[in-house]
């Protein structure tokens, strides 16, 4: 039996969030697949907001043109941006999954309605942009907050995890959702313990991801090359994107 190996990759910097969200990836992996998590050799701690995305998009097309050169079949980002998710889909030939986009689409097969529970309020907005973009935002009953950094997720006090909690016990008696969408990395090992507890389906999309890409991959498929999602044209790129000019990914 061939083993799949999915990179995924954390775009920010924290390796307990790293370690958090390839223990949750391995959890629910199949037996054949070896998951590889990663982040970024440099670049910013936690992503929570737009500059922090753009710094952390880059890091993903850095382990994603790793990933290629040592031939993995396929890779997740496991930020609630999907940060790169399409210029990483450019350069890679395998499927590409983020875990905004995974969660959304398997919340959407078992309610008809779901609720987001996310890190800060101003990352509200980009939950908000992702929701329209991929074409679920009359799904989606509200985006919730837990008004905490992104990194008080690994600070081992489980106040964080509390919050979490009781967002979802407000977003269950609240919404009208028939499901719950976590929206951070950081929350992938809550979502089962939450589900049993509250009676509600609770998602998070680093599982939902990885689940995803083995899916794919068992239908043969793979990132399609015909039209903007085609290789980059190559170009010399200088300074710090020198790592890009690689004929093997480019
Ligand atoms: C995440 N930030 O999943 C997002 C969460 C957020 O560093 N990993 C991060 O609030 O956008």
């Amino acid at each position: 039996m061939t083993t799949l190996r999915i990179q995924v990759i954390n775009p920010n910097t924290s390796l307990a969030m790293t370690q958090t969200i390839g223990e949750a990836a391995r959890m629910v992996a199949s037996s054949g697949t070896e998951i590889l998590p990663v982040c970024p050799s440099h670049g910013v701690p936690s992503i929570e907001g737009h500059f922090d995305e753009a710094i952390g998009a880059m890091g993903v097309l850095e382990q994603v043109t790793l990933g290629e050169r040592a031939g993995v079949d396929g890779h997740i980002i496991a930020c609630f941006g999907d940060p790169g998710l399409l210029a990483a889909r450019e350069l890679a030939t395998g499927p590409v999954v983020g875990i905004a986009e995974a969660a959304m689409h398997m919340a959407t097969l078992v309610a008809t309605r779901f609720s987001i529970v996310t890190t800060l309020p101003r990352t509200v907005i980009i939950a908000h942009h992702l929701l329209r973009q991929y074409g679920f935002e009359h799904h989606c009953q509200a985006v919730h907050s837990i008004d905490l950094p992104v990194l008080s997720l690994e600070d081992g006090t489980g106040f964080a995890q509390q919050k979490v909690r009781e967002r979802c016990i407000q977003a269950k008696a609240q919404d009208n959702c028939g499901a719950i969408v976590l929206g951070c990395g950081g929350m992938a090992n809550l979502a089962r313990e939450l589900s049993h507890e509250l009676c509600i389906p609770v998602i998070d999309g680093v599982s939902a991801a990885v689940k995803m890409v083995e899916a794919l991959l068992g239908l043969g498929l793979g990132t399609s090359k015909q039209g903007d999602l085609a290789k980059p044209n190559p170009k010399p790129l200088t300074g710090p994107y020198t790592i890009f000019n690689d004929p093997s990914v480019m």
